[in-house]
């Protein structure tokens, strides 16, 4: 039995933690949770927040996929996936910025929402523009989050630009296209791709077909 169980859907943000757990290249078990099981008392069990991915690792659980990138490079240091002492201060500030701020102002967009103007201040992005325009200029002056080196820092900020691109839901800026083709070329992203695509086509065919 390997030492981590990775929980997921391929149709979710687990697409973030399958593709660092092939960055990390250390086995480890799927469990694939439908989402008719997601709230189910055994699911519940392990996230009572009833959502994926989470992972188990040696009985411990992490949920949150900026928490679990960080801890599998933490806990996996021969990938190099973590921070040097001089990219400690990037890797953390934008992990917790793409995980925090830009996490809720891209869904609150997504949705059709916006921070009213006089109500800035209370909100931890304040404003969806200035977020995307501070991410525009980070990756307009860098190649990855602590510079010239890829971390997972990279895995998780990498995906909050992408996956919201993909789906319209965040202007395709030339600095933000450039990062997704940097990321995209890497073979733990396309193996991880490849992985979660073959499930969903065996859930497809797996379905009841109509009469
Ligand atoms: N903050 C969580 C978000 C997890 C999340 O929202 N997962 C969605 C799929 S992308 C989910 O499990 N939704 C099922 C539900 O809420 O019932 C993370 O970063 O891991």
């Amino acid at each position: 039995m390997a030492d981590v169980i990775f929980y997921t859907n391929p149709q979710s943000r687990g697409r973030i933690i399958r593709w660092m757990l092939e960055e990390v290249g250390q086995p480890y078990e799927t469990e694939v949770i439908a989402y008719d099981q997601i709230k189910s008392e055994s699911f519940l069990a392990v996230n009572p927040m009833g959502k994926v991915p989470a992972i188990k690792h040696r009985g411990h659980v992490v949920t949150e996929c900026a928490a679990i990138c960080a801890y599998l490079a933490d806990v996996f240091p021969q990938a190099s996936l973590g921070p040097r002492d001089d990219e400690k201060a990037d890797y953390y500030r934008w992990l917790f910025y793409a995980a925090g701020p830009a996490e809720a102002a891209f869904s609150n967009r997504a949705v059709g929402w916006e921070v009213p103007a006089d109500k800035e201040r209370m909100f931890g992005y304040g404003n969806t523009d200035r977020t995307i325009a501070v991410l525009d200029e980070l990756f307009s002056l860098r190649d990855y989050v602590c510079g010239d080196r890829f971390t997972a820092a990279d895995v998780y900020v990498g995906s909050q630009i992408m996956f919201p691109m993909q789906f319209g839901m965040l202007p395709e800026k030339d600095s933000f296209l450039r990062y997704r083709d940097r990321l995209q070329a890497r073979d733990a992203y396309k193996r991880a791709t490849e992985i979660d695509e073959g499930i969903i086509a065996e859930m497809k065919a797996a379905q009841p077909q109509p009469a």
